[in-house]
């Protein structure tokens, strides 16, 4: 973990009791109950729909024997469940609505493991979404290298009128090469490859067939080919900010998974029937699943939990934190 990127100012106010964190996009704060009973947590899958993030954590507690699923109190802006380990939660859709998740699901995970980073490290992060492929039949699943921006640049935000804050958009090589590991068997087209996110879904996408639309049948194909060339393999909202964002707080563990719905060289139009599509989104489920069966389910015995409820931890700051007082 990168400690100098990380807001102890703020975060270890909350731990010591001296501050209550309101993660308001969540409908939750830190004194809340619920998260006492998350404080195990290993993973945290976001993806862009609610229903899918309610799906999954069905499926991950069948998996798990029936486990309790917890609901989280407000599903307006995101939908949460934590179940047997998984915290699953929505991001909606485009790096705004998604870095706001991003960013209160780390101040989560900060109080949830007492600021103690080797724990908060063994986290594993993913996002699984849907995109638009380049060169790819729909349906095939791309396990991303790097996220970057329309121009082939990482991820970057205005600094007010001050320049930009830049990020840096590789994913993890070892996370990427295990999960097509887990699914090599599955039948499944899981290619490897780098993601542009698009700001927009018709403009920064290059399509045509938006209500606005800058781009003419061969700056479109020129741009796809220039895309192609330097190795990307898939376009969506998210990936250059949530790869940005986990790798400033150093995490060493995570991943994006996509199925593609359309190949871009072929068109902009979504035309894959309800079936087509929930079929394809499914694919990037299955993927995680075979990933998270690996290892989060057949390690179990191997990889005791730890004893978080009891834990005291030293934080970076150097100083100890007895664990904080909120209401039972
Ligand atoms: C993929 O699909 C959504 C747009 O339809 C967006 O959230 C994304 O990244
Ligand atoms: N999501 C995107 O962002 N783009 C596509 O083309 C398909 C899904």
């Amino acid at each position: 973990m990168n400690t100098g990127n990380i807001n102890h100012a703020f975060l270890d106010r909350i731990l010591d009791g001296s501050q209550t964190d309101v993660y308001y996009h969540f409908g939750l704060s830190s004194g809340d109950h619920l998260l006492e009973r998350m404080r195990r947590v290993r993973a945290i899958i976001t993806a862009g729909s609610g229903e899918r993030i309610m799906e999954f954590a069905e499926k991950w507690s069948t998996l798990n024997g029936g486990a309790e699923i917890l609901d989280f109190p407000k599903d307006d802006r995101f939908t949460a469940r934590y179940t047997a380990g998984i915290l699953f939660a929505s991001h909606g859709m485009g790096m705004p609505s998604a870095s706001i998740a991003v960013q209160e699901l780390m101040r989560m995970l900060y109080f949830l493991k007492n600021g103690d980073l080797e724990a908060m490290d063994k986290v594993f992060w993913a996002r699984v979404g849907t995109s638009g492929g380049i060169g790819l039949p729909s349906g095939s699943v791309v396990v991303s290298t790097e996220g970057l921006m329309a121009d082939l640049k990482p991820y970057r935000l205005l600094k007010g009128a001050d320049g930009e804050y830049w990020f840096n958009g590789r994913f993890p090589v070892t996370t990427c090469q295990e999960i097509i590991k887990a699914n090599t068997d599955s039948g499944l087209k899981v290619l490897s490859g780098k993601t542009v996110a698009g700001n927009d879904f018709y403009l920064e996408q290059f399509r045509l067939d938006g209500a606005i639309s800058f781009e003419t049948p061969e700056t479109k194909m020129d741009w796809l080919q220039l895309l192609y060339d330097n190795g990307v393999r898939n376009i969506e909202m998210e990936g250059a900010m949530f790869a940005g964002y986990l790798n400033h707080w150093g995490f060493s563990r995570f991943a994006m998974i996509c199925a593609t719905l359309l190949n871009r060289l072929e068109g902009d139009q979504v035309t894959s029937t309800p079936e087509q599509l929930q079929q394809f989104s499914k694919v990037s489920g299955l993927v995680l699943f075979n990933y998270l069966k690996t290892f989060f389910l057949e390690h179990k015995s191997k990889q005791p939990l730890p004893k978080d409820r009891k834990s005291r931890s030293r934080n970076q700051t150097g100083k100890d934190y007895a664990r904080p007082p909120w209401p039972r």
